[in-house]
């Protein structure tokens, strides 16, 4: 984390920086707008509203928002394809989803408005991270259903920088436009960073001397400060974090400022609350929980308290940086990625930031789950480095052994650590695959 920041540029004071109180009038305001245009056009949450007996008059105060009810992932799928627009299809101008290969996608739709609207948020995300119309964007985001590409894409068109549409993949190819074109900001998974400046090692490539990035825009998966640190020394750049989800917008619904001290969250279009994900009651800023979004603005798929399933806690002061927006901490993960081995609770990025503290392992690594005579089973598969080899047998098993017990330490649970040569395990060109949960294939009978 930086003390000092980098820069401190700001797309649009006027209302990124608005006073709090001002923020707040405007927030309820689009509230009721919200509940009242909902209660008019959408099918799904007037019933919704019925079942819970809330009419748009209830809504007085921003605490009111805690009378809606909750959408959750579901009520997308069970609406599929465009039940849940509040639009006619004629006034959508474009569809997205997600990527899921079993079952039906979750779809979200986008006026021009909402268009316009995610744009320049987009614009605010790059220039928080000093981006401007002088840089040349390198965006290996993908292109498509999924939101990166294109959500990266509109906010650099808007600030004017120039955009490589790269997409993910064909790396060799990327270092070498990276480096003929003199990109200056690089835009992917924190995971798939790693995978670019392993390629420039491999090609040869100075980082330092041949490529001239200065800062990382990198988000769609968890990274601990640890993984912070490994990219921003490999690729000798400033990383910032950008969190987002397709049903909601894409990238952009929040983003780290030069100050590096959590991410700013759109909230004159997103409304953030931290609920216990198993009560749903609301939580203090502070308190760790389940992140839940109402979209104030959005026009053809408007969200009321969307479960986004994500943990993280709201941070309860003002940034120095003079945004007066809410700010959520770096995500510790999603409910749903979140294992229960022998009962106890685990998170990968846990696991992240022990093995990452360690100069003899490098950043790659999978959780293998089992379930042997019904007892769970954890194995952490972890690459070494030639650091690694150079301590020699003796020194090598140690090590090992320290780092089981580290792992007890942190989990309270035994698990089998393999530490594997370089390169054995699976890169990827998006989202990092970090788990192998063999428990599900079990009850399920699916195979991975
Ligand atoms: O991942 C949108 C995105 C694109 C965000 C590019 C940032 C950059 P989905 O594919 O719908 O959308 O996945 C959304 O990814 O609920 C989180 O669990 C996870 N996620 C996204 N950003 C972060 C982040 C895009 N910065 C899901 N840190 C979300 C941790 C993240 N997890």
């Amino acid at each position: 984390m930086s003390t000092k920041p980098s820069h401190n540029l700001v797309w649009d004071r006027s209302t990124e920086c608005v006073p709090l109180e001002e923020r707040r009038a405007l927030q309820l305001k689009k509230l009721q707008d919200l509940v009242e245009r909902v209660s008019v056009q959408s099918p799904f949450y007037r019933k919704q509203f019925q079942k819970k007996g809330v009419k748009p008059e209830n809504i007085k105060t921003l605490d009111d928002l805690r009378r809606l009810p909750f959408t959750v992932k579901d009520d997308l799928r069970d609406n599929y394809p465009f039940e849940l627009f509040s639009t006619p299809i004629q006034d959508v101008v474009r569809i997205h989803c997600s990527s899921g290969t079993t079952g039906k996608p979750a779809v979200s739709g986008y006026t021009a408005r909402d268009m316009e609207m995610w744009s320049e948020i987009m614009a605010r995300s790059l220039t928080a991270a000093g981006a401007t119309y002088r840089d040349v964007v390198h965006n290996s985001y993908g292109y498509g259903l999924f939101t990166g590409g294109l959500g990266i894409d509109m906010g650099a068109r808007k600030i004017g920088a120039a955009t490589v549409p790269m997409s993910g993949g064909i790396n060799n190819r990327q270092i070498m436009l990276m480096e003929d074109f003199g990109a200056t900001v690089l835009t992917c998974t924190p995971s798939y960073a790693l995978v670019l400046a392993e390629t420039a090692a491999q090609m040869g490539v100075h980082v330092q001397s041949m490529i001239k990035l200065k800062v990382g825009i990198f988000g769609a998966e968890p990274w601990t400060e640890e993984m912070r640190a490994e990219i921003e020394a490999k690729l000798r750049l400033e990383a910032y974090d950008i969190f987002g989800m397709g049903e909601v917008i894409g990238p952009g619904v929040s983003m780290e400022c030069a100050y590096h001290n959590g991410l700013h969250i759109q909230d004159d279009h997103f409304l953030p609350e931290i609920i216990n994900p198993d009560t749903g009651e609301s939580l203090p800023p502070g308190e760790q929980g389940e992140l839940v979004i109402t979209t104030l603005t959005k026009e053809a798929m408007p969200l009321i308290r969307y479960r986004t399933r994500d943990i993280t806690r709201l941070a309860a002061d003002l940034c120095p940086c003079g945004r007066t927006s809410a700010r959520h901490f770096k995500l510790a993960g999603r409910t749903d990625d979140m294992l229960i081995i022998k009962g106890v609770n685990v998170f990968p990025s846990q696991i992240e930031g022990v093995l990452l503290r360690h100069g003899e392992l490098a950043p790659q690594y999978v959780l293998v789950v089992d379930r042997v005579n019904n007892l769970d089973r954890l194995e952490i598969q972890v690459e070494a480095r030639e650091e690694f080899y150079d301590l020699g047998e003796e020194a090598m098993e140690q090590f090992t052994h320290k780092l089981y017990h580290e792992m007890q330490q942190l989990l309270y649970i035994s698990s089998k650590i393999t530490i594997v040569p370089q390169r054995t395990i699976q890169r990827s060109e998006g989202k990092a695959k970090r788990v192998i949960d063999k428990r599900k294939e079990l009850t399920s009978g699916a195979l991975i």
